[in-house]
C-alpha cells in the first residue's frame, strides 16, 4: 500500500509539473523563466480550481438527486482570507505542489503571497462564518453561505506618524479565480415605492408601485472540505442596475445623468462598513441588508420550487441561520414571498417562517444591538415594514394574553417602539432557536439582555460555544507543529480534533517538549525576520513574544496592555538590573475609522514603541512592534510564533472571542480575564495552565448596578499606576505635544460623558501586572512552560469549529450527513 501511495504521489507530481508549464503558456504566453509571481499564482490556482470544479459538479449532482435538507448561513460578513493554500490542504495536494515547486524552483511562499486576502469582514463574526463553512464541508453537511460581494473589503491600514490611515482594499481589481459569476440567475430587489391592493379573482393581491429595482447577480465560490466529497457553495451577491445606461439622456448629451442609475445601484455592494461591534444606522447599510437577504431568500425559494417540493414542507427542507441580526430582514422577506408570491395566509406563512429561522447573537454591547428609525425603514421597505408592523401587533397581543396589564414588560419586548425597529427582538420573535456564542455570554443574554424573552420562552435559548478551524490555524499555519503532532498521535486529529487529548501523555516528555520549543523558535525567527524587513525593528527570537492581535476596542483593553509596558519600562529606568526576561510586545489591530479613542490607542502604542525601542537604557529588554494591517493571512504568520496570548477584555464584554482559541491550538499560554470562551478554556485546561486575573463579570455588573466604582481612588493609592497615568500628559511620551493623550487620561480618571474608566482598566491593572510577573517567572522554567503549552494544545480540541458545527447540527439544524458514493 505504501508503494502504491508513493507511485500515486509521483504520478501526481509529474502531471502537475507539466500542467503548470502548460497553463502558464496558455494563460499568459509565458514560461517559468519569464512568469511573474502573480502569473504563477493564477496559473497554479486555476489548475487547482479545475480539480475543485470536478468535485463541485459531483457534489451538486448528489445534492440535486437527494433533495435533502439544506442549511443556509446568512451573514453580512465572510472573512475568508486566502483560499489557495487552504484548498490545497483540503484536497490533499499540498505535499505534491510543494514538490512540484521544489523541482521547478518556484518560491511557493511568494506564489501564496500573490493572492489577495478576501477581507469581507471586520473580525470575529466574519471569520467565524468562514470557519463554519470549512467545518460544514469537512463534516459532510450541506450548509451554504450567502453574503455580499463587496467590491472593497475591509480597508487596508497604513500607519503614518503613528496614526492609522485607511486605504481602500480593491481586492477584486485583478480578478478572483475562486468565483463563478452567474449573471443568468439574477434576482430583482425592490426598494421604496408604494403598496396597492387589488382584488383579483376574488382574492386580495399586493402590488408594488413605483419601486426602484436593482438586479442582484450571484457569484458562487466553491467551499471545499478537508478530505470530503462535499463541496458547498458560498454565494455572494453583487448589485447591478437593471438598465446599465439611459440612452435617451445619453442622446441629449447628459452623459453623467445617463449612468447615474447604474452608479446608484452599484454603490449598494461597493464597500463593507468597517464597524466591529458598533453598526451605524445608515440607510445604505439597511439597503445592503435587504439587498442580500432578499436575493438569498428568493434564490433559496426558487431552488426549493425547482426541486418540485411542496411549499408546506419548506421548513422541513430548509434551515436559515442568521449571523447576528444583520440578516433578520429575512424573516419578513420570507413572509412576503409566502404570502405575496405563494398566496398562503398569514398563519401558515408565520408558522413556516418561525420553523425556518435560527438566530445567533454575538454581542451584548448596547451600541451594537441593531435598531432602525421607523420612518427610514418604512420609506425604504414599505411592504416589509407592513409585515414587521403586523408581526409586532400579533406578538404584543400574544404577550398581553400572557402578561395581562404588564405594559412596561410588553413595551420593552415590542419589536417597534418609540419610532424604532429593534432587530434583535424581530430575530427572537421569528426564530425557533436563539443562541449565544459561549456559556457566559448566553447566561448574560438569559439573565439580562433578553431576560423577558427567555422567561417567556426558555426552550428557544441555548449556548453554543464558538470554535475555529484547527486545520487552517494549526495544520496549515504551523505545518511543522502539525507534522510533529501527527508523528506522535497519528493523523486522525485533523478530522477528530478531540484526539489531540492524546498529547497529554507527552506533556512531560522532554523530547516532545524540546521539539515543540524548537518549532516555536523557528516560527519566531521567521516572524522576527518579517518584522525586520517590514519595520526595521530588530527583535530577539529568544525573548517572550507577547501578542495581542484583534480589533481595537476599548473593551478589549489594548490600553491596559500598553500601560503594563509603561510600568515595566519605569521599573527598568528605576533599576537597570530589574529582573525580567526580555519581551517583545506585538500588537495588530484595526480601529473603526470614526472611533477616536481606539485610534488614539494605536497612536499611544506607536509613541511608546518609538520611545522604548530606541532607549539604550532598556538594553533590548522590551521591544514593541505594531503589525500594520492585521488580517487573516497575517494572523497565520503571527499566531504560530506567539508565546503569550493576551485575552484581557473586561469580563462580560467579549461574547466569546475566537483568537483565544487559535492561540491555544498553537500552544501559546493565555493571560486573560474570565470572559467569553476564556472561561471554558480554563475549564478545559485547568486554572494552573492559564494566567487568569481580574474582575469577574458578576463583579463588573455589580459595579455598574451600584455605581460605586471610583478609579480616581486607585490612581491616588497606587503610585506605580499614578506614574504611568501622569506620563500620558506630562510630555513623557511626546514632549512637543504633551496633550496628545489627554483624552485617554481624562477618560480613565474622570469620564467624558458617562462614567470614568467604564472598562475597569484601573481596577484590573494591578492584578494584570501580577499575572504577568507569574508568567515571566514560569517562562524561565522551560519544563514547566512547555508542559503547560502542550496541555493547552491537548485541551484545545473542543474549540474546533467541527465541534461547534456538530452542536449546531444536533441542536438546531438537524441536517443529514451526506453519504458519499
Ligand atoms: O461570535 C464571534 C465573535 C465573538 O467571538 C466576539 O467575542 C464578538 O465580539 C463578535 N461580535 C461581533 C458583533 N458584531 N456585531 N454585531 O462582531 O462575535
Amino acid at each position: 500500500e505504501k508503494k502504491s501511495k508513493e507511485l500515486a504521489f509521483e504520478e501526481m507530481v509529474d502531471t502537475m509539473r507539466e500542467e503548470v508549464e502548460l497553463k502558464l503558456q496558455r494563460m499568459f504566453g509565458r514560461t517559468l523563466k519569464t512568469a511573474t509571481d502573480a502569473q504563477l499564482y493564477k496559473a497554479m490556482a486555476t489548475l487547482l480550481r479545475d480539480r475543485v470544479m470536478e468535485k463541485w459538479a459531483y457534489s451538486k449532482e448528489m445534492e440535486y438527486e437527494t433533495n435533502g435538507r439544506q442549511m443556509y448561513y446568512l451573514s453580512m460578513e465572510f472573512l475568508m482570507g486566502r483560499l489557495f493554500g487552504n484548498n490545497l490542504m483540503n484536497l490533499g495536494l499540498d505535499q505534491q505542489v510543494a514538490q512540484v515547486c521544489k523541482e521547478l524552483k518556484i518560491d511557493l511562499d511568494k506564489v501564496r503571497d500573490s493572492e489577495p486576502d478576501a477581507g469581507l469582514g471586520n473580525g470575529g463574526l466574519g471569520r467565524l462564518a468562514a470557519c463554519f463553512l470549512d467545518s460544514l464541508a469537512t463534516l459532510g453537511l450541506e450548509g451554504h453561505g450567502n453574503g455580499i460581494r463587496y467590491e472593497y473589503g475591509l480597508f487596508k491600514q497604513k500607519i503614518v506618524d503613528g496614526y492609522q490611515v485607511e486605504v481602500p482594499d480593491p481586492w477584486l481589481e485583478d480578478g478572483n479565480i475562486w468565483e463563478i459569476a452567474k449573471p443568468e440567475e439574477p434576482e430583482i430587489i425592490s426598494f421604496g415605492g408604494t403598496i396597492e391592493r387589488r382584488i383579483e379573482k376574488g382574492k386580495e393581491v399586493v402590488k408594488y408601485c413605483d419601486a426602484q429595482c436593482v438586479k442582484a447577480i450571484p457569484y458562487d465560490v466553491p467551499v471545499v472540505g478537508y478530505d470530503s466529497e462535499v463541496v458547498n457553495t458560498l454565494r455572494l451577491w453583487s448589485a447591478r442596475a437593471i438598465k446599465p445606461m439611459d440612452m435617451g439622456l445619453f442622446g441629449q448629451g447628459r452623459y453623467v445623468d445617463s449612468v447615474a442609475e447604474k452608479e446608484l445601484a452599484e454603490t449598494i455592494t461597493k464597500v463593507l462598513y468597517p464597524e466591529d461591534n458598533h453598526p451605524e444606522g445608515k440607510s445604505l447599510r439597511l439597503k445592503q441588508q435587504y439587498f442580500f437577504v432578499s436575493a438569498s431568500i428568493q434564490s433559496i425559494y426558487r431552488k426549493f420550487k425547482k426541486a418540485g417540493n411542496n411549499i408546506f414542507d419548506f421548513h422541513k427542507k430548509v434551515a436559515i441561520h442568521i449571523n447576528d441580526t444583520h440578516p433578520a430582514l429575512g424573516i419578513p422577506e420570507l413572509m412576503r414571498i409566502l404570502m405575496d408570491k405563494e398566496g398562503l395566509d398569514w398563519e401558515d406563512s408565520w408558522r413556516i417562517t418561525c420553523q425556518t429561522f435560527a438566530y445567533t447573537n454575538h454581542t451584548i454591547l448596547e451600541e451594537a444591538l441593531e435598531k432602525w428609525p421607523q420612518e427610514l425603514f418604512k420609506s425604504l421597505l414599505p411592504r416589509i415594514y407592513e409585515i414587521v408592523h403586523e408581526i409586532n401587533e400579533i406578538f404584543c397581543r400574544d404577550l398581553w394574553k400572557k402578561y395581562p396589564g404588564e405594559w412596561e414588560k410588553i413595551g420593552s419586548m415590542a419589536i417597534i417602539s418609540y419610532g424604532t425597529v429593534h432587530m434583535s427582538k424581530l430575530a427572537i420573535a421569528g426564530s425557533y432557536s436563539v443562541n449565544g456564542v459561549a456559556k457566559l455570554h448566553t447566561d448574560i443574554l438569559k439573565e439580562d439582555v433578553f431576560r423577558d424573552f427567555y422567561q417567556a420562552c426558555p426552550s428557544k435559548f441555548r449556548a453554543i460555544t464558538n470554535g475555529v478551524t484547527h486545520r487552517r490555524f494549526l495544520a496549515k499555519a504551523n505545518a511543522e507543529l502539525a507534522d510533529l503532532i501527527t508523528g506522535y498521535i497519528g493523523e486522525d486529529w485533523m478530522k477528530a480534533p478531540q484526539d489531540l487529548e492524546r498529547l497529554k501523555t507527552y506533556a512531560k516528555d522532554s523530547s516532545f517538549q524540546k521539539n515543540v520549543a524548537e518549532i516555536r523558535l523557528k516560527n519566531k525567527e521567521s516572524l522576527a525576520e518579517h518584522i525586520e524587513n517590514q519595520y526595521g525593528i530588530q527583535v530577539n527570537p529568544e525573548s517572550i513574544f507577547d501578542v495581542q492581535v484583534k480589533r481595537l476596542h476599548e473593551y478589549k483593553r489594548q490600553l491596559m496592555n500598553a500601560m503594563h509596558i509603561m510600568f515595566l519600562y519605569n521599573k527598568i529606568l528605576d533599576n537597570p538590573n530589574f529582573p525580567m526576561h526580555p519581551r517583545t510586545f506585538i500588537f495588530g489591530a484595526k480601529a473603526a475609522p470614526g472611533y477616536h479613542n481606539a485610534k488614539m490607542i494605536i497612536k499611544l502604542i506607536h509613541s511608546l514603541a518609538k520611545k522604548i525601542n530606541n532607549d539604550p537604557r532598556v538594553k533590548d529588554k522590551i521591544k514593541i512592534v505594531f503589525m500594520e494591517n492585521y488580517r487573516v493571512s497575517l494572523a497565520e504568520k503571527i499566531i504560530p510564533a506567539s508565546d503569550v496570548s493576551e485575552q484581557i477584555s473586561t469580563a462580560g464584554k467579549e461574547a466569546s472571542g475566537t483568537g483565544n482559541m487559535k492561540f491555544m491550538f498553537n500552544g501559546a499560554l493565555t493571560i486573560g480575564t474570565l470572559d467569553g470562551a476564556n472561561v471554558e478554556m480554563k475549564e478545559a485546561v485547568g486554572n494552573d495552565n492559564m494566567y487568569i486575573f481580574g474582575l469577574t463579570s458578576e463583579e463588573v455588573s455589580q459595579y455598574y448596578r451600584e455605581g460605586h466604582y471610583r478609579p480616581y481612588e486607585i490612581y491616588e493609592t497606587n503610585p506605580e499606576l499614578r506614574l504611568v497615568l501622569d506620563q500620558f500628559v506630562n510630555g513623557f511620551l511626546d514632549s512637543e505635544h504633551p496633550d496628545t493623550f489627554r483624552g485617554l487620561y481624562e477618560g480613565l480618571l474622570y469620564g467624558h460623558y458617562g462614567m470614568a474608566d467604564p472598562y475597569f482598566v484601573l481596577k484590573d491593572f494591578e492584578p494584570y501586572c501580577q499575572a504577568h510577573t507569574r508568567l515571566g517567572l514560569e517562562y524561565k522554567k522551560p519544563d514547566i512552560w512547555w508542559e503547560k503549552a502542550i496541555l493547552n494544545i491537548a485541551a484545545a480540541g473542543i474549540f474546533s469549529s467541527d465541534r461547534t458545527i456538530r452542536d449546531y447540527n444536533q441542536q438546531v439544524w438537524k441536517l443529514p450527513f451526506v453519504k458519499t458514493k
